[in-house]
């Protein structure tokens, strides 16, 4: 079943139409851009609300970036693997993925060494970023673990009823 984080924090009824940006120093691929914009949609097409890239960072209502190690935020990364991102409750908008971890962008499942699907993570981390806790249902986007090199980016039932009940 889904959870929510302690007191239920959630975006304001208000902030419907929310932009996101990517940490210029980054230099995000458009592929990496292209699979963020899918697992947005993936949210957006179960409540009313909408995400749209900007390119201004300072202004954006939800911040990405890689970082490695030590950030700055009292959440350092681990280098490969343990930790792989971070996102806050709202209305933060801080989503953060680990620098060191062998992303697979686009792929299909992958037998790399220790390699992670960003597209599973980003869809788990907007989850967190809109105010869904972890879930106690495997097949959920929000089941707090995923194996290796496999790839889970559709939402669960579970998942599209507690960011319903949120939103
Ligand atoms: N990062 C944890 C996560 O996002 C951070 C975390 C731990 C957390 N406890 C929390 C966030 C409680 C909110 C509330 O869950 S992680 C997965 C999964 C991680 C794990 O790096 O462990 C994904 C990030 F589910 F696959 F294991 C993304 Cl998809
Ligand atoms: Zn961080
Ligand atoms: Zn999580």
């Amino acid at each position: 079943h889904y959870s929510f984080f302690p007191n239920m924090p959630r975006w304001p009824p208000s902030r419907t139409d929310l932009t996101y940006a990517f940490l210029p120093a980054n230099q995000i691929e458009d592929s990496v851009k292209v699979v963020f914009a899918r697992a947005f949609v993936r949210w957006s097409d179960v409540i009313p609300m909408t995400f749209t890239e900007t390119a201004s960072f300072s202004t954006a209502d939800i911040r990405i970036g890689f970082f490695s190690g030590d950030h700055g935020d009292g959440e350092p990364f681990d280098g490969v693997l343990g930790t792989l991102a971070h996102a806050f409750s709202p209305p933060s908008g801080l989503l953060h993925l680990d620098g060191d971890e062998n992303w697979v962008v686009n792929g299909s499942p992958s037998t790399a060494y220790a390699a992670v699907d960003l597209e599973s993570v980003a869809v788990h981390e907007i989850g967190h970023l809109l105010g869904l806790g972890h879930s106690s249902v495997e097949e959920a986007i929000m089941y707090p673990t995923i194996s290796t090199g496999s790839r889970r980016v559709e939402l669960a039932s579970d998942d599209i009823q507690g960011i319903q009940y949120l939103y």
